[in-house]
């Protein structure tokens, strides 16, 4: 990833106003607060205060400064000075984010609001900050008086939100109010992610999961800087959203899921509602019609895109590979093109993904025929295809993204399009499955791929796992969450915690600043935030939770 360097990097002053001796008056109605002390710093900081830059993905670079303590109370403004690019939503997301714990409605003011001494803020450019700013990159300055966080995209503000959020005690993480003393330990953080696409697969035509779970699921990922939610929309045994013009893809093909449960769908409203609820947190979803295999839920609700017209049963098991859409038949393009741009255009964010794996009841050249007249369909909607690792073999137009799934380390096709300039999402099924099993003893999870640990997961490199793929062809990492054996959402944590928080540093931190006793010691950390968070996580050997 090539740094970016920007001539004008925008400020925002989140937190304002500082230790009064622990006030914690309210603003009064008008948003203004009670005239202030100067801020002194919190000399002591609550022990259960992380210490700077203990947080995963670990920063890029944090030095600690005693002096610069910041105490949150209820009279900290949050205070956008810019917008456009963000920073008032991602201020407004912190505001979310603290209020439940420490039961203090933060004012998001913007610059000019509130100019009290002591409280108003610094608007400052690029040239200020010591250093160019890499893309997705922030600068965190805590002092006594003021927490600044500096970015210049969306991406790093939110980042730089999710730092915050971590560098507060995990009490921070309850539901209900704590009485307490809120320290931030002082200091300046630089950091920028190492890839920027970090995303999760969550794979919900195998298994269907409501709305609401995977709003829940998205508020629990955006705390670690995953930036891309991927969602597996359709498979064999399920189709998942609504189409227009093609209701039986929800009557009948949504009707079905693994095991023979009643399966489900998201309509139109709900998938969008869902996109902008992602939005909302930093997060860009990446929707997934799987094609021209893992069709039969598509298969059994029209049948004139069967070649033979045939009707198939509709599919409950766990095999894969036995469907395939009529290569050569125009009705298939109708319903793809009215597929591909109904998606396209329900779905802000750049990419779309039009699976290609394992298309085993597909043709070699009926393969490649067929990505021919989907491809410009995809990019014609003004989107950026994704494809798993199969469809390198077609001629792919240099947008098109690859994502690589195997385990092993040689991929001539992969490294083929590398070479001609496609970019690379890794996802090896041995190092970023989220399926397979933690350990072989497990009774839970895939186990094709061999057990993946939470170490297995941390110690590996993108950029050095298949050959001729180096880091300038690497887009990015991405887990998945293959939901065949996955049924509820006590599952889904299980198997996504704590290796997502593997994989989140994987993507974000420099190659040679990770190391496995840092990440293990900041992980148990984690274990008191997934409590109050609810979240169901695996307890791993070899970590000291
Ligand atoms: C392979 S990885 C698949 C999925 C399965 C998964 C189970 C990939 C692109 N295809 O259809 O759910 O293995 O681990």
């Amino acid at each position: 990833m090539m740094p970016l360097v920007r001539s004008l990097a925008v400020v925002v002053t989140l937190l304002l106003a500082g230790c009064t001796g622990g006030d914690d008056a309210q603003p009064d109605e008008t948003g203004t607060a009670p005239t202030q002390e100067q801020p002194m710093p919190l000399e002591e900081l609550p022990e259960d205060t992380p210490a700077l830059g203990e947080i995963i993905p670990a920063p890029v670079r944090a030095a600690g400064d005693e002096s610069g303590n910041f105490e949150l109370t209820g009279q900290t403004r949050i205070r956008v000075d810019s917008d456009g690019s963000g920073a008032r939503r991602a201020a407004e997301y912190l505001a979310e984010l603290v209020e439940p714990a420490t039961g203090f409605a933060l004012p998001v003011v913007d610059d000019g609001g509130d100019a009290e001494p002591g409280r108003a803020i610094v608007l400052r450019d690029g040239d200020e900050l010591p250093e160019e700013l890499p893309e997705g990159g922030y600068v965190l300055d805590i002092t006594a008086g003021e927490v600044a966080l500096a970015a210049d995209s969306a991406d790093g503000f939110f980042s730089g939100v999710q730092t915050l959020r971590q560098q507060l005690p995990a009490d921070v993480e309850a539901n209900e109010r704590v009485d307490r003393t809120w320290g931030i330990a002082g200091g300046r953080i630089v950091d920028h992610p190492r890839f920027g696409y970090r995303s999760a697969m969550l794979d919900i035509a195998r298994h269907f999961f409501e709305p609401e779970v995977v709003k829940r699921h998205i508020d629990r990922l955006a705390q670690y800087k995953i930036n891309h939610l991927h969602l597996h929309l359709s498979d064999d045994q399920g189709w998942r959203i609504e189409i227009e013009g093609w209701p039986k893809l929800t009557e009948i093909g949504a009707a079905t899921e693994v095991g023979g449960g009643p399966g489900g769908y998201y309509t139109q409203e709900e998938y969008r509602e869902i996109v902008a609820y992602a939005a909302d947190r930093g997060i860009t979803v990446v929707p997934e019609i799987d094609m021209p295999g893992h069709t039969n839920a598509a298969l059994i609700s029209y049948p004139e895109l069967n070649c033979d017209g045939s009707n198939p049963e509709p599919y409950t098991g766990t095999h894969v590979g036995f469907s395939s859409l009529c290569i050569d038949s125009d009705r298939t393009y109708e319903f793809l093109n009215d597929v591909i741009s109904q998606i396209a255009e329900l779905t802000p964010g750049p990419y779309l993904h039009v699976g290609g794996d394992e298309a085993e009841a597909t043709g070699e050249a009926d393969y490649a025929r067929f990505f021919e007249r989907v491809l410009p369909m995809v990019t014609g909607a003004g989107k950026r295809p994704v494809g798993w690792h199969e469809y390198g073999q077609v001629d792919l137009p240099e947008p098109a993204i690859v994502q690589y799934w195997r385990i092993e380390s040689e991929h001539p096709d992969t490294t083929a399009s590398a070479e001609s300039g496609n970019s690379i999402i890794m996802s090896p099924a041995n190092k970023s499955y989220l399926d397979m099993k933690y350990n072989d003893g497990d009774p839970w999870g895939n186990d094709w791929a061999g057990a993946v640990d939470v170490r297995t997961a941390y110690e590996w490199d993108p950029a050095r796992f298949l050959t001729g793929v180096g880091e300038a062809s690497v887009h990015g990492v991405e887990t998945a969450l293959w939901t065949e054996l996955v049924e509820s959402e006590s599952d889904i944590e299980r198997m996504m915690f704590p290796r997502l928080q593997a994989l989140a540093e994987v993507g974000w931190t420099p190659q040679q600043d990770r190391d496995w006793e840092s990440f293990q010691r900041r992980l148990a950390t984690q274990a008191e935030r997934m409590d109050k968070q609810g979240i169901d996580y695996h307890p791993t050997p070899g970590v000291n939770w």
